[in-house]
C-alpha cells in the first residue's frame, strides 16, 4: 500500500520530535542544518515505507528492468523533489512556517549532490524521475565521487575552482549496501588452461582489486508510491591494511589496492562534451561497470536459472561511450563466470545492450590509447580483440574490397580502442537526442555505421521533468496553471496545450505577466545578495545559462553586449528597452579560452555596470557557480532563453526545454532541440537566427570560410574586436583578451580561425535580437508569445521521451502498485 506524507499537524510534530531525538534540541534551539537533517528524516520514513513496498512487487511481478549505465547523474537537490512526488511539499512547508521557519532556508542546507557536468548529466537524472513517474522498473547505475562537479569562485572577473566536498556530513538520501559488494580486478595477466572438454579456461592473475559498495537513493515516482534505485558506487580495499601483508611479502600490493580504492571515486572529472583520456577515467569506467552488471546478474540469477534468457528481464542503456565497457564485460562474465560460449554470450550481450549518442564533438570521442587498456584490462583487451575481428570480417563481407572502410570503422586501430564502434557493433540499439542529431549521425559521423545497420538508427528527443522545473522551480506559474487548466499536465505535458484558449484573454495574460515579474524579483534580490549588482526586474531578463563552451557560443553574446553599449553610447537617444544580459557557466579547469570568455564577461559587466551615463539601460551579471539549485531559479526568471550554438554542434540542449517551460521565448539557431521547439512553436513565437546546419557543415567541408572578410565588411564588428585588445575592457593589461582575439581571425594561431562561425552569424543575431527589442515594448504580444511557449511545451517532457525509449527499445513492464 502506498504511504501518504503525515498531515501539517502531524509533520509539526514529527519534526520537533526528530529534532529532539537526533540533537537532543528543542526546535527552537535547532539550527536550519539541524531542521533540515530532522525534516529529510520525516520525509525518508515515508519515502522508505514505499521503497519497500515496490521492491516486494518486483519481486513478485518479475517486471523487465533497465539498467540506466551512465558517469554522470546531476540529480540536484532531493529534499525538495521528494517532498513534491510524495504530495507533501505544501504540507511541509506550512508545517514549518507554524514553526516559523521558511521552506526555502531549510532546503538550501541541502548541498548540491553535483555528481555530473551538465546536460548528460541532468538527463539521466530526468529519466530517473520520469521512469519512476510511469512506473517502469529501473536502476541508474553511476559513480559516488566524493568530489562532485567543483564548486566555481569568481575572484577579480577569474573563475577558480573550489573542491565540492558534498559528502562532508552524511548525506540522508542515500544507504549504503554491504550485502552487494562485489570485486572488481585491474591489471595482471591472464592464463589459459585447456579443459578436457576442449574448451578453455582464463585466469586472471597478479591482479590489483577493489572492494565496490553501492550507496542506494531512492529515486521518487510522483504520487503513485514507486520507488526506484539509483545505485552509486564506491570503492574500498579487498583488505584493510594489515601488518599480516607486510610480514607475508605483499606490503607493496597492500599498498597498491588501498591507493587503488582511494583514488577510484575521489573525483568527476569535469569535462563536458571533451574527454582529456586519462588512465583514472578508464578505471572509474570499469569499476562502475563491473560492479553494476555483477549485481545485476546476482538479481537475476536470484529468481531465474537461465541465463541465455537474461533479455527477457534486463537491458542495459549505455549513457554515451562512457561505459561502452558493458559491452566487453557481459561478455567476460557470461563466458568466464557463468560458463556460455562466445556465440551464445554474444547473443545474449547484443540482446541487452543500447546506446545513446550525446555528441558529433570530435574531441568528445571515447578512443583509448591500446596498450593503456590492455595493461589496465588484460582480459577485456582480449574480448575487445575477437569482437573486433568478427566486427571486421562482418563488414568486409558486406562490403567486399573497401578497406578503407573496414579500417574506418574498426574498432581497434591507429593504436587505439574507439568506444563509440564497439557501442555501435554490439548495441541492438543506436540513438541521437534530437531529430537534426540524429540526422547529422546517419548521414554525417556515423554515415558508414548507418549504411551497415540501418536498423539499429532510431531518435528520441531528449525531454525534462516539469515536477521540478514547473512545480519545484516556479511554484507561482505552477499554482497558476493548476488553477487554470487542472492537474493532468504534471504527469501528461501535452495537457499544456489547452492553455492556447488564454491566449487571447487580456487577464489571464496580465496575470502571467505579473507571475514572471514576481520570479524576476525573487532573481534580482538573489544576484543583489550575490554579486551585489542592483538589476531592475522591469527590464528584459535576457539569459544565457550553460557550460561554457565555444561551440555554444557564449562570446558571440557578450560580443553582441558590447556592439550594443557601443550603440547606446553613440546614440543615446536611441529607443532600446532596458536589458539585463545574465550568464551563468561553468568553465572546465584546464579549458583556457573558455575561462578567458567568463573573465571576459566580468570584464565588460564591470565597465557597463559602473557607466552611469547610459541610464541603467544595460546591465551584465555572471551569477557565480551556476548549478541545479540556482538554475531553477534563474529559468523561472528569463524573459529571453539564449540557445545560439553553431548549428550541428549541440546535440539535444535540454536548457532550451526549460527555459520555454517557464515562459520564456528563445533566441536561437537552427541546432539541436531547437528545430523542434521551432516546429511546435510556430515562427512568431521564437526568433531564429544564424546559418543552418547544413551551410555550416558545408562551409567546414569545403574550408571556404574567411572571418576576416565577415569583419571587413562590418564596422561594428571592426569596432567591437578592436575593443577586445585596445584595453576597453582590460586597462591594466590591453593584451589579456588578445588569445580571443586571435581564436577569432588569426589563422597562424589555431587551427581555423573563428571555428565556431561567430563573426559569420553576428549580424544576423543583431538582427533577431533587434525584432526582440521590437516585440518586448508591446507587452500584450510578448506575454501572449511566452504563454505561447508553455503552451507548446508539452513533447519536451522527459515522460514523453522515456514512453518511446520504452516502445521502441527497452520495451519494460509497468509495475503495477495498488
Ligand atoms: O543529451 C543530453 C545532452 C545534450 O542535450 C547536449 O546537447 C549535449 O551536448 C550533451 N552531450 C554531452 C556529451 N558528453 N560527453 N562526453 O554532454 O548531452
Amino acid at each position: 500500500m502506498k504511504r501518504q506524507m503525515p498531515s501539517t499537524k502531524e509533520l509539526e510534530r514529527e519534526i520537533k520530535d526528530r529534532v529532539k531525538s537526533m540533537f537532543r534540541k528543542d526546535f527552537e534551539d535547532a539550527t536550519e542544518e539541524e531542521i533540515y537533517r530532522a525534516c529529510a528524516e520525516v520525509v525518508n520514513d515515508v519515502v522508505i515505507d514505499n521503497w519497500l513496498t515496490t521492491q516486494k512487487e518486483f519481486v513478485k511481478q518479475d517486471p523487465k528492468c533497465v539498467y540506466y549505465m551512465s558517469m554522470e547523474f546531476l540529480i540536484g537537490r532531493l529534499l525538495g523533489n521528494n517532498m513534491i512526488n510524495m504530495r507533501g511539499y505544501t504540507e511541509v512547508m506550512d508545517a514549518l512556517a507554524n514553526l516559523g521557519v521558511d521552506i526555502n532556508l531549510i532546503e538550501d542546507q541541502e548541498p548540491d549532490p553535483a555528481l555530473g557536468n551538465g546536460g548528460l548529466g541532468r538527463l539521466a537524472a530526468c529519466f530517473l524521475d520520469s521512469l519512476a513517474t510511469l512506473q517502469y522498473p529501473a536502476y541508474g547505475c553511476g559513480i559516488r565521487y566524493h568530489y562532485g562537479m567543483f564548486k566555481q569562485k569568481i575572484n577579480d572577473g577569474f573563475q577558480e575552482e573550489v573542491p565540492d566536498d558534498w559528502l562532508q556530513t552524511r548525506y540522508p538520501f542515500e544507504l549504503q549496501r554491504s550485502e552487494y559488494e562485489f570485486e572488481v580486478k585491474f591489471g595482471g595477466w591472464v592464463r589459459y588452461e585447456n579443459q578436457p572438454d576442449g574448451s578453455t579456461k582464463y585466469i586472471h592473475e597478479g591482479y590489483n582489486s577493489v572492494i565496490a559498495t553501492p550507496y542506494d537513493m531512492p529515486i521518487t515516482g510522483f504520487d503513485n508510491g514507486m520507488v526506484n534505485t539509483l545505485m552509486i558506487w564506491d570503492a574500498k580495499p579487498k583488505e584493510v591494511f594489515r601488518l599480516a601483508s607486510f610480514e607475508r611479502g605483499d606490503y607493496n600490493k597492500a599498498v597498491e589496492d588501498m591507493n587503488l580504492a582511494r583514488n577510484l571515486t575521489e573525483v568527476l572529472y569535469p569535462n563536458d562534451n571533451h574527454i582529456q583520456g586519462k588512465e583514472l577515467r578508464l578505471k572509474q569506467q570499469y569499476f562502475f561497470v563491473s560492479a553494476s552488471l555483477q549485481r545485476a546478474i546476482d538479481k537475476y540469477l536470484r529468481y531465474h536459472n537461465d541465463i541465455m534468457r537474461l533479455p527477457e528481464k534486463v537491458v542495459f542503456q549505455m549513457n554515451d561511450t562512457h561505459p561502452t565497457l558493458t559491452v566487453a564485460e557481459l561478455m567476460r562474465l557470461l563466458m568466464d563466470e557463468h560458463g556460455l560460449g562466445w556465440d551464445d554470450a554474444w547473443e545474449v550481450t547484443t540482446h541487452c545492450v543500447a546506446y545513446t549518442n550525446h555528441t558529433i564533438m570530435a574531441e568528445a570521442l571515447e578512443k583509448w590509447p591500446e596498450d593503456i587498456f590492455k595493461g589496465l584490462l588484460p582480459r577485456i583487451y582480449m574480448i575487445v580483440e575477437e569482437i573486433n575481428r568478427r566486427f571486421c570480417e562482418e563488414i568486409k563481407a558486406k562490403f567486399p574490397g573497401d578497406d578503407e572502410k573496414v579500417h574506418r570503422m574498426a574498432i581497434l586501430a591507429d593504436g587505439q580502442v574507439k568506444m563509440a564502434h564497439m557501442a555501435i557493433c554490439a548495441g541492438f540499439s543506436v540513438n541521437g537526442v534530437a531529430a537534426l542529431h540524429t540526422e547529422i549521425l546517419k548521414n554525417v559521423s556515423l554515415h558508414d555505421f548507418y549504411e551497415m545497420y540501418p536498423e539499429k538508427f532510431n531518435n528520441k528527443t531528449n525531454g525534462i521533468t516539469q515536477r521540478r522545473f514547473l512545480m519545484h522551480g516556479n511554484y507561482k506559474l505552477s499554482d497558476w496553471v493548476i488553477k487554470k487548466i487542472g492537474r493532468g499536465w504534471i504527469t501528461d505535458l501535452s495537457q499544456m496545450e489547452k492553455l492556447t484558449m488564454l491566449l487571447d484573454d487580456k487577464k489571464s495574460l496580465q496575470q502571467f505577466m505579473d507571475i514572471k515579474l514576481e520570479n524576476k524579483k525573487r532573481l534580482a534580490k538573489y544576484i543583489f545578495d550575490h554579486n551585489g549588482i542592483a538589476v531592475d526586474p522591469n527590464s528584459i531578463f535576457d539569459v544565457q545559462v550553460k557550460r561554457l563552451h565555444e561551440y555554444k557560443r557564449q562570446l558571440l553574446n557578450i560580443l553582441h553586449v558590447m556592439y550594443l553599449y557601443n550603440q547606446i553610447k553613440e546614440h543615446p537617444e536611441m529607443d532600446f528597452y532596458p536589458t539585463t544580459f545574465i550568464f551563468g557557466a561553468k568553465a572546465s579547469a584546464g579549458y583556457e579560452n573558455a575561462k578567458l570568455i567568463i573573465k571576459l564577461i566580468n570584464n565588460v559587466g564591470a565597465v557597463i555596470n559602473n557607466d552611469k551615463s547610459i541610464d541603467n539601460k544595460l546591465k551584465v551579471v555572471f551569477i557565480e557557480d551556476y548549478r541545479v539549485s540556482n538554475a531553477e531559479w534563474i529559468f523561472a526568471a528569463a524573459d529571453v532563453s539564449e540557445q545560439i550554438s553553431t548549428a550541428s554542434k549541440e546535440a539535444s540542449g535540454t536548457g532550451n526545454m526549460k527555459f520555454m517551460l517557464n515562459g520564456a521565448v528563445t533566441i536561437g539557431t537552427m541546432d539541436g532541440a531547437n528545430v523542434e521547439m521551432y516546429q511546435e512553436l510556430g515562427g512568431e513565437n521564437i526568433f531564429i537566427f544564424g546559418m543552418s546546419s547544413d551551410e555550416v557543415i558545408a562551409h567546414e567541408k569545403n574550408h571556404d570560410y574567411n572571418p576576416v572578410d565577415e569583419m571587413n565588411k562590418n564596422p561594428h564588428i571592426q569596432k567591437v574586436l578592436s575593443q577586445l585588445v585596445n584595453g576597453n575592457y582590460s586597462i591594466d593589461n590591453p593584451e589579456l583578451f588578445r588569445p580571443i582575439y586571435n581564436s577569432l581571425l588569426n589563422t597562424q594561431c589555431t587551427e581555423r580561425a573563428d571555428t565556431y562561425f561567430v563573426l559569420k552569424d553576428f549580424a544576423s543575431y543583431c538582427e533577431a535580437h533587434e525584432k526582440i527589442q521590437e516585440a518586448y515594448k508591446d507587452r500584450e504580444k510578448w506575454a501572449r508569445m511566452a504563454l505561447s511557449n508553455v503552451a507548446h511545451v508539452g513533447k519536451f517532457s522527459s515522460d514523453r521521451t522515456i514512453q518511446e525509449y520504452v516502445d521502441d527499445i527497452w520495451h519494460l513492464d509497468k509495475l503495477e502498485l495498488k
